[in-house]
């Protein structure tokens, strides 16, 4: 496996000196965010990051290889490009063998992430049970990614898109914990609070780095959800956002929009519905993960 990775020079530097590192998604960047927002967002990602005395290491996959850690061109590449694959498990093997321009889902980025022996990851929100998923079968596999897969997942819960409820029962089946920062509530993306639980709350990142060395050192494989809400000045109002994704929902259904094209549509309409400021809470809350994911990663050194 290690032949198909790639390490960039800063990420290969802070392997070498042992140094905390955090992987970053790229669907984020070509599919989840329009241009230029896009790349601004994951530039200051990685600073934050840095700033947080962790390296940032932002994963995609370019001409053959799962790279680990991008230039800034690469960046810029995959926020500009619009042939850019969204590369979820499946199509790893797709992309790696055609030399495409893949960007990776959260359940792509925690494969390379594992691969290149990096256990934190920062993102905004998983993909998890869409709603009706009883007929449509429309079940993220960033769920079974974190089911057998042994990175941490900072995000900042799941959408109102999907179906919280479910995602959490399905995440329990699979032995996946849930932890909240700062909260008991898991939040809901665009808003602090889903009306649900998490499993466990752990609010310093020494703690939440000792509930997953011991998760790993008793041999249980998988990931944890590490949910952190978004800031309340940046929060958006629960009303407004909950009628506005009943809106998009409905119209994902009336266009027959379907498979792994659903999530990046909701996300365009629900920018475009908010009249972006979806967009800002959205950037507002990625950020507030990176700093929380840079102490994570600082803290499992000596965890
Ligand atoms: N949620 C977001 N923004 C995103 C995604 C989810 O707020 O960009 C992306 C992530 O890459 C996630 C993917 O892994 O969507 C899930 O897609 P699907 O629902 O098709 O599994
Ligand atoms: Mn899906």
């Amino acid at each position: 496996m290690q032949q198909y990775l790639l390490f960039s020079p800063e990420v290969a530097a802070a392997r070498a000196a042992g140094k905390a590192i955090v992987a970053l998604e790229s669907t984020i960047i070509s599919h989840g965010m329009p241009y230029p927002q896009n790349v601004q967002m994951a530039r200051e990602v990685e600073q934050i990051i840095r700033d947080g005395g962790a390296v940032p290491a932002t994963i995609a996959i370019i001409g053959g290889k799962i790279c680990i850690g991008l230039s800034d061109e690469q960046l810029e590449l995959l926020g500009t490009s619009p042939d850019a694959m969204k590369v979820s498990r499946r199509d790893l093997p797709f992309v790696l063998s055609q030399s495409k321009l893949g960007a990776t889902t959260v359940a792509a980025t925690m494969i390379c992430a594992e691969l290149a022996g990096i256990s934190v990851f920062v993102t905004g929100g998983i993909g998890g049970v869409h709603r009706g998923a009883e007929t449509s079968f429309d079940i993220s596999a960033d769920l079974q990614e974190l089911a057998q897969t042994s990175v941490a997942v900072v995000c900042a819960g799941v959408k109102s898109i999907l179906d919280i409820g479910l995602t959490l029962e399905y995440l329990e089946t699979h032995g996946v914990p849930v932890v909240s920062v700062g909260q008991r509530g898991f939040p809901a993306f665009f808003t602090r609070e889903s009306g649900f639980n998490a499993d466990f709350q752990l609010d310093t990142p020494a703690d939440q780095a000792g509930f997953i060395r011991t998760k790993w050192a008793l041999g249980l494989k998988g990931g944890v959800v590490v949910s952190n809400p978004v800031p309340a000045s940046e929060a958006m109002p629960k009303e407004e956002i909950d009628a506005i994704t009943l809106q998009a929902l409905g119209e994902a259904d009336d266009q027959g929009v379907t498979g792994k094209n659903v999530t990046p549509f909701l996300l365009a309409r629900i920018k475009a519905l908010t009249e972006g400021r979806s967009l800002v809470t959205n950037i507002a809350l990625v950020k507030n993960n990176a700093r929380c994911g840079a102490a994570l990663a600082v803290a499992m050194l000596t965890a």
